[in-house]
């Protein structure tokens, strides 16, 4: 697999999504990687002629997947920076009504339906972790629509720099060749450091905006302001630049953030925190509210080497899913989403694997109680478990762990 054959299968993607109907639905991750690549498809669709309904969304959950298909009713819809590895659950749901593209470059598992085609760029051997993020891949996919969207290159590089894909100290790959055509357009500004590191500088909307703290707002707008509007005012500034609209609302959230961790914070300290053989939880419910579910993870991760915190315990951190998806309306589940993390002390023995690492330690508990899994690592984790079933999900790990022997 290679980048001619990622090329092709792209054309036959564009082929069959344009005999497939002009009005589309595009459904995009809310991070900055998300908010970018559905900025691309959306600009790079409707020029050719679609008619285009976005929805930001924070996770694929089978409940939204069916909504969204069932409002389709045929017409085609296409995925961003989430869906390649519920390429099967979403075929099944689809019931082969929708043409359906996913433009992913995460881990993807293969579709089950001729009307699913899974475009996830590792299936190409493009991994997603550094060579190419969700808004590089939707720049290739414009480019291939039609050359002019070159001008849309700089989106790759600011969704590329969301996901930290400069971890290595430069961006590397298809998402430096976005760089190199933004750069050359003038819109983006590549400075030079010591060891070979590299900064970059968005210059598209006149003056300096440095690019990783722009990313990182988006994923604020996008993230912690889920439900407020937060991801058309991120998309917005991509494209036009930061407005007062987008320096309101960036500080309006930062503050409700900080606020909300801070009082949080005092809960676990007075007594809050509930611990147990191996763990040290908290149930949040609706006290992040307005800000998505990612915020718990956030949270867990802040508070990880706190000196309150047990250095030896994995953290679980539970917040209320709300029953209101911006843009698909109310839904039925009572929901908790669950986010683990653990003290650094912890993270060294997980990966010298003298302890079990989340990865395997949440997925294995969670579908005992029904739950549905996140995206899971050794040291971070993510599941959606059903309401009053957390103190349950708890005990479960203890005793994994104390099967283990340990
Ligand atoms: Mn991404």
């Amino acid at each position: 697999m290679s980048r001619e054959s990622y090329i092709e299968a792209l054309k036959d993607g564009i082929a069959k999504l344009r005999a497939a109907g002009r009005d589309l639905t595009l459904v995009h991750h809310n991070d900055a990687d998300g908010l970018t690549a559905g900025g691309v498809l959306e600009t790079a669709l409707t020029r050719d002629g679609f008619k285009v309904e976005r929805i930001a969304l924070e996770r694929i959950h089978p409940p939204i997947v069916e909504r969204i298909h069932d409002r389709a009713a045929g017409h085609p819809v296409v995925y961003t920076d989430l869906a390649g590895r519920a390429a099967p659950v979403i075929c099944e749901l689809n019931r082969d009504r929708s043409f359906t593209l996913i433009l992913d470059h995460h881990p993807a598992e293969e579709s089950t339906s001729e009307k699913v085609l899974n475009l996830s760029s590792e299936r190409f051997g493009l991994s997603g972790e550094a060579e190419i993020s969700a808004a590089t891949a939707a720049t290739i996919f414009a480019l291939v629509l039609d050359e002019k969207n070159v001008d849309l290159r700089y989106l790759g590089v600011i969704g590329a720099i969301g996901d930290s894909h400069d971890r290595g100290g430069r961006l590397i790959a298809y998402n430096r060749e976005a760089l190199l055509d933004a750069a050359e357009r003038g819109e983006i500004k590549i400075i030079s450091k010591a060891n070979d590191k590299e900064e970059y500088v968005l210059t598209k909307f006149g003056g300096d905006i440095r690019l990783t703290p722009f990313s990182k707002s988006l994923t604020v707008l996008g993230a912690a302001g889920y439900t407020v509007g937060g991801p058309e005012v991120g998309i917005r500034a991509c494209f036009e630049g930061p407005s007062p609209e987008y320096n309101t609302k960036l500080s309006e959230l930062s503050s409700l953030k900080e606020e909300r961790f801070n009082r949080a914070l005092n809960d676990l300290k007075a007594g809050g925190l509930q611990v147990t053989q191996h763990h040290q939880w908290f149930i949040i419910g609706d006290g992040f509210s307005p800000m998505g579910v990612k915020i718990i993870g956030e949270f867990c991760m802040d508070i990880r080497d706190e000196e309150f915190m047990d250095p030896t315990k994995y953290i679980a951190g539970f917040q209320d899913m709300p029953t209101e998806i911006p843009g698909l309306g109310a839904f039925e589940w009572d929901l908790a989403k669950v986010s683990m993390r653990v003290p650094t002390p912890l993270g060294q023995k997980i990966i010298d694997g003298e302890m079990p690492g989340l990865d395997w330690l949440l997925p294995e508990a969670a579908l005992q109680v029904d739950g549905t899994i996140d995206a899971c690592h050794g040291y971070a984790a993510a599941a959606l478990v059903p309401h009053g079933r957390e103190e349950e999900l708890i005990q479960l790990m203890d005793e994994l762990i104390a099967k283990k022997g340990l």
